[in-house]
């Protein structure tokens, strides 16, 4: 990267300590815990001595790389952590899930209820013949069933793999096949938006290329509405087959490195990724993170609004909270029904402390306008955090104003499904945050910014973000792929893990993601990162997202295309596209300043809300569209590319 690129993405000098009060109550308030997380087997070994074990391990970590295995020798069951150890104390009837439905209904599990509800669950996977050591897919919306369903074959030792909800009939064909799963939990359907997505046709669909499977369970929850055939001797409604089942059912004893997961993820390339996680490592990477990053205490009500498809929900809806003994908020449906305060409703209505989102819902609530969380009480809240996407400063300022009403710390917390936990980010009662910055890798994290050639590069440059060390809740392996896992994550540098993320460290040695590596562009002969030029768009007061793309250029070998969406209320013209050109040239430099713009009513998304540049780049160069499968609305880009050709030419 040049360094007159760098000298730009480094001029936010907005500084936000933690604040005395906050500083004052903190569960990490001691700087000296970045020294003690340099001594992995004591730091990690120490934290686990906290946990149930039907057996101690005998070593900490075994690092063959890129092979780990952490607690080696030890035995444990991630649900004894996440459950029955909070059932002989206070914590026995606290709420562990407090679940809104989007029509309104409302579900409170106390941790004796998801005890009971985990063990009538597991023992009805056992009737159906699952064992430890098989594969589960789950695919289910976002109802309490998910979790009860995932727990349930962790007590047996089964592997959980969970398909999002909105994914297709191929999509869910391909992982059941990969992950060779005999059973699949679904549900008839679920709400989104008031419609009905077809959980279970779209099963019988994808089931018909799937001969492993076995046994299907259905969960009864838009009833009439999804109108769902049962296949006889096959398909199961959860309901009746739980019912009777005893309540108490022992756990399984797991080794520390027994399978607990799979979590696909998608590739660039290729077929997705089965995302191997493991037992122990796995729960003390989570469990850890989610007391230190976000500062949780006994009476917190937390609510992270991802969806459980994604390894957010798996680490920090599911496993972290409940093995913290937190209660969650759990919400099934969409932000903006029945209207576009539903969230703020929430929080107010359940008194919500601490509340993580992505930087993507974040920018759809600066466009709908401020009156929708003026309208509510957020006095609950007293932390924010932030995942999946680089955080523009402009929506981080706005998070922190108008959300957290200038009062609460923000976290932003870089990490992947692969890394199982957050790994960068601000300790909120330690860190001076900066807009825009995940800041500083977390205690026991070793990670760093190199060259292309793997050499360390000095404080204010960029490069690649790289890890130097294993670390407890790493993923192990693709699944059934381990050179798949060694060419993708070990072999662009030698010994170290590859995150795929651009990266540039300031000065004082804080992290700022540049997105992933292919998200660079080369404008005459500059590296510019697609995020520095959609941060300065985003920073007009017209612009509620936009999405940068280099496109074929013959003069300066590539151009910046801009995709941009407005706020509300501001009218596309010839004069605004000027305007943002020059808007970028002044925040940036002449050399950014986009050739091209092209409003648009939407983005194309994943699912999980992460604008695909891929498609944007095909758009720009004229190409055929590459894999659309993993789009959260296809019409999307078909209604950019209509555009994009009427007004090329
Ligand atoms: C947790 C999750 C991983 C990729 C990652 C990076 C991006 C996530 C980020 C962030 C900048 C942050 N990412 N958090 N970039 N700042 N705070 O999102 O996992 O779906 O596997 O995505 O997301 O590019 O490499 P996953």
């Amino acid at each position: 990267m040049s360094d007159e690129t760098i000298a730009n993405l480094l001029n936010e000098e907005r500084t936000f300590p933690p604040s005395d009060a906050f500083r004052a109550q903190a569960n990490v308030s001691d700087p000296d815990i970045y020294e003690q997380g340099r001594d992995l087997e004591k730091f990690w070994g120490d934290y686990a001595e906290g946990f149930e074990w039907f057996r101690k391990w005998d070593t900490v970590l075994e690092w063959d790389p890129p092979f780990a295995k952490w607690f080696q020798g030890g035995q444990l069951n991630i649900t004894v952590n996440c459950i029955d150890r909070h059932l002989n104390g206070p914590r026995r009837n606290k709420a562990a899930f407090i679940w809104e439905g989007e029509p309104g209904d409302q579900r409170v599990l106390t941790f004796a209820d998801l005890h009971r509800e985990v063990c009538q669950a597991a023992n009805a996977l056992k009737s159906l013949g699952v064992k430890k050591g098989d594969r589960v897919t789950i695919y289910l919306g976002m109802v309490p069933e998910l979790p009860i369903a995932m727990l349930a074959c962790a007590r047996i030792g089964a592997a959980h793999s969970v398909i999002f909800g909105g994914f297709s009939p191929d999509a869910i064909a391909e992982r059941v096949q990969d992950s060779e799963s005999n059973l699949v939990i679904t549900a008839d359907g679920g709400w989104r938006k008031g419609g009905v997505v077809p959980l279970k046709a779209n099963t019988d669909e994808a089931l018909r290329s799937c001969p492993t499977v076995k046994n299907v369970i259905v969960v009864q929850r838009v009833g009439s509405a999804a109108n769902c055939k049962m296949k006889d001797g096959r398909d199961h409604w959860w309901q009746d087959l739980v019912r009777d089942q005893p309540r108490t059912c022992p756990p399984e004893p797991m080794d520390s490195e027994d399978l607990l997961y799979i979590l696909y993820t998608s590739g660039t390339t290729g077929k997705p990724k089965g995302i191997a996680h493991t037992t122990a490592g796995y729960l003390m990477g989570t469990a850890r993170t989610f007391e230190w990053v976000f500062d949780a205490k006994e009476d917190d009500v937390y609510w992270c609004t991802a969806d459980i498809g994604w390894v957010t929900g798996h680490s920090y809806i599911v496993y972290g909270p409940l093995a913290n003994g937190a209660t969650g908020v759990m919400y099934e449906g969409a932000p903006d029904h029945p209207r576009r305060d539903r969230f703020w409703d929430i929080v107010e209505k359940y008194r919500v402390s601490l509340f993580y989102t992505a930087p993507t819902a974040i920018r759809t609530f600066m466009r709908w306008g401020d009156s929708f969380p003026n309208g509510r009480d957020l006095s609950s809240l007293r932390l924010l955090g932030s995942v999946g996407e680089p955080i523009n400063p402009e929506a981080w300022m706005w998070y922190h104003q108008v959300i957290g009403k200038e009062r609460c710390p923000i976290v932003d917390t870089w990490w992947q499904t692969e890394t199982g936990a957050i790994m960068i980010a601000p300790l909120p009662g330690l860190t001076v945050a900066k807009p825009g910055s995940a800041t500083r890798p977390l205690p026991g994290v070793d990670a760093d910014v190199v060259d292309q050639d793997g050499n360390s590069v000095p404080l204010g440059s960029g490069g690649f973000l790289v890890l130097r060390q294993p670390w407890p809740s790493m993923l192990r392996t693709i699944y059934g792929d381990p050179q798949r896992y060694r060419d993708v994550y070990w072999s662009r540098f030698e010994n170290l893990y590859f995150a795929g993320d651009g990266c540039k460290r300031d000065t004082d040695g804080d992290y700022w993601l540049l997105g992933r590596v292919d998200d660079v562009m080369l404008v005459s002969g500059h590296n510019i990162s697609t995020m520095e030029v959609e941060s300065a768009l985003v920073d007009h007061p017209a612009v509620a997202e936009a999405a940068v793309v280099g496109k074929a250029h013959e003069i300066k070998g590539q151009g910046v295309a801009a995709f941009v969406t407005l706020r509300s209320g501001h009218a596309l013209s010839h004069d605004m596209r000027e305007e943002l050109r020059e808007h970028v040239a002044r925040k940036i430099g002449a050399i950014a300043r986009p050739d091209e713009v092209y409003f648009s009513a939407e983005l194309p998304k994943t699912r999980s809300g992460k604008i695909m540049r891929r498609l944007l780049r095909d758009i720009a160069d004229g190409r055929a569209l590459g894999d659309t499968t993993t789009l959260a609305d296809p019409n999307v880009v078909k209604k950019l590319r209509d555009q994009y050709e009427s007004t090329e030419g």
